[in-house]
């Protein structure tokens, strides 16, 4: 039997299957990667634009780099891939899906109840009281928002270098990896942690382990089956030959 075979078996086995995406999942709307050649972090600093301490010392690149990626997003849409994942949960008794992006093209892929490992974009929290913010973000002459309840400086809600991931969803995405029967890890370098940790606990746990990345990476060595090819191709070729094989 050919591997592919072999994962088609296991699919069609499965009660429980688990994905992780990364921004390799995202390039194909035109997202850039952050360690790709080319990616976000080839051309910015991660410790200055990607830790509270960067932030502190220079709110007004950190906030108007976030401004420029909210606009960037704001101008993509899903691509095949999160189309193929939003598929998924309708086809398999129980789906997963975790992601470490902050764009946001999951939801407006048709996902639903998204685990997102590293926060998201969209939303803004007063550092100081933590109260969420929901007025003007992109305001003239450079200015930044403050909170309306304390004056405080206003953030991405999102999870940068050496803070701790949310609790809940860090316990939901551990505890799917360890109970699922196939975890497919996608667009993702698996270089940060703990996310990187979840693909390892699913393998540990009997999962099949599926890596969906044209490039080979830490993680390649584990995978069961590697799907060598963008996420936009290899996931709807996959879910094509997966309606068609338990028809
Ligand atoms: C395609 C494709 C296509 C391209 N189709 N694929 C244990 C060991 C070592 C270090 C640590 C550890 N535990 C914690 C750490 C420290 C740190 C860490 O992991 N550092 C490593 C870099 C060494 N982790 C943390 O600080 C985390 N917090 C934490 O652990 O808290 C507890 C704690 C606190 C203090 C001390 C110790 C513990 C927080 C991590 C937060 C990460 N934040 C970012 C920024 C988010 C906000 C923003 O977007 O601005 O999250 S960094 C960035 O990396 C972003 C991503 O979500 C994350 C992962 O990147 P991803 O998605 O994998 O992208 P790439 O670019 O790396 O890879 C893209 C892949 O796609 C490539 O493989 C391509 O080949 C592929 N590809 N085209 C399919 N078409
Ligand atoms: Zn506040």
């Amino acid at each position: 039997m050919n591997i592919f075979d072999t994962l088609l078996e296991r699919l069609a086995a499965a009660e429980h299957v688990a994905v992780l995406t990364g921004a390799g999942v995202s390039a194909e709307s035109g997202i850039k990667t952050f360690r790709d050649p080319g990616g976000l972090w080839a051309k910015y600093n991660p410790a200055e634009l990607a830790s509270m301490d960067g932030f502190m010392a220079n709110t007004e690149l950190v906030w108007s780099w976030y401004m420029h990626r909210v606009e960037t997003i704001n101008n993509t849409k899903p691509n095949p891939g999160h189309k193929a994942i939003a598929e998924m949960a309708e086809i398999f008794p129980k789906f997963t899906l975790i992601t470490q992006n902050v764009d946001r093209l999951h939801h407006r892929a048709g996902s639903e109840d998204v685990i997102e490992l590293h926060g998201n974009i969209v939303e803004n929290y007063c550092v100081d009281c933590k109260s969420p913010y929901e007025g003007e973000t992109n305001l003239p002459d450079k200015q930044l928002p403050q909170c309306e309840a304390c004056g405080g400086k206003i953030r991405p809600n999102v999870v940068w270098f050496g803070e701790m991931l949310p609790v809940k969803a860090l316990q939901d995405a551990e505890e799917a990896a360890s109970t699922c029967d196939v975890f497919f890890s996608a667009g993702t370098s698996a270089e940060v942690y703990p996310a990187a940790n979840l693909p390892i606990i699913a393998k540990q746990a009997g999962a099949l382990l599926v890596e969906v990345n044209p490039n080979a990476t830490v993680l390649s060595q584990y995978a069961d089956i590697k799907l060598k090819a963008p996420s936009g191709k290899a996931l709807p070729e996959m879910m094509d030959k997966y309606k068609n094989f338990i028809k």
